[in-house]
């Protein structure tokens, strides 16, 4: 009989034991989407790079950025979308801009791009959402993919995204409805408490962008079978 009562004891601490080690798992996970740091920063960094990088891609795709166009990036991650944009203006005067709050990742996408910042034609920094360091009216378009749910202030996010675009400058964020549920579900999105998209659609409406929508796109290229959301709003 005691040995039966002893396996009761193990299993259940073992068992108790692994959903705690689960609970941390998950937990790091979710501090770095936040902010990437560390080992686990690095990993999280190469696995958005792959598994994010249509989202990355289509939204700038969505954008319609001109040669001579001033785009600004924010929590640009592996640096995707820095890429696709840095295409678009190789061949004139515009200027891609990228800022984000982790040091790893500024360091990894100044090495990345070491070139383009030497010819001007990228130019990266750290810092938030919350201020950032640019004058106003300077960018035709501000975009960003998964990024807004990390905000301590959706509020001071919108209002400072409103002040560095030009007016008539759009504003795009890329995300996928279906994933962020199932991230929210599963605790990813600890750290990210303003993820909801009607939300997020509200308070721009609010900070007074105009032509406020989000659009369904169903099988992008290069992502078969999923579907991805965009939320447009331009600054009047
Ligand atoms: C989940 S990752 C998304 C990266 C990439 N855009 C993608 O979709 O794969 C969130 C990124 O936003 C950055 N970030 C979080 N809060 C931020 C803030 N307040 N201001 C600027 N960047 C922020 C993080 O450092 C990280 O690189
Ligand atoms: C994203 O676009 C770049 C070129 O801009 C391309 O090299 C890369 O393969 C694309 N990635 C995905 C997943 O579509
Ligand atoms: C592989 C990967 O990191 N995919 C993420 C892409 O973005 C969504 C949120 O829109 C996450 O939930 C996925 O995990």
């Amino acid at each position: 009989m005691w040995y039966f009562v002893v396996a009761l004891v193990v299993v259940v601490t073992l068992i108790w034991q692994m959903t705690d080690l689960k609970a941390r798992v998950v937990d790091l996970i979710a501090r770095n989407l936040r902010e990437p740091k560390g080992l686990v920063g690095h990993l999280v960094r190469i696995i958005l790079g792959k598994g994010n990088a249509s989202l990355e891609n289509e939204t700038v795709k969505h954008l319609n950025i001109q040669p001579d166009h001033k785009v600004l990036e924010i929590g640009f991650g592996p640096g995707i979308g820095l890429n696709a944009a840095l295409e678009k203006v190789e061949h004139s005067s515009g200027k891609v801009y990228g800022i984000d709050i982790s040091e790893q990742i500024v360091e990894s996408a100044q090495r990345r791009f070491k070139e383009a910042i030497k010819r001007g034609k990228l130019e990266i920094r750290l810092g938030s959402a919350m201020e950032l360091p640019y004058e106003d009216d300077l960018f035709n378009s501000v975009f960003h993919t998964n990024c807004y749910y990390f905000w301590p202030s959706l509020e001071q996010g919108i209002s400072e995204m409103k002040r560095v675009l030009k007016p008539g400058g759009i504003m795009l964020t890329g995300l996928f409805y279906d994933a962020l549920l199932t991230s929210t579900r599963k605790g990813f999105l600890k750290y990210g408490p303003n993820w909801r998209p009607e939300l997020y659609i509200e308070k721009l409406k609010e900070g007074g962008f105009v032509d406020v929508a989000m659009e369904t796109v169903t099988k992008p290229s290069g992502h078969t079978g999923h579907s991805y959301q965009v939320i447009f709003a331009s600054k009047p």
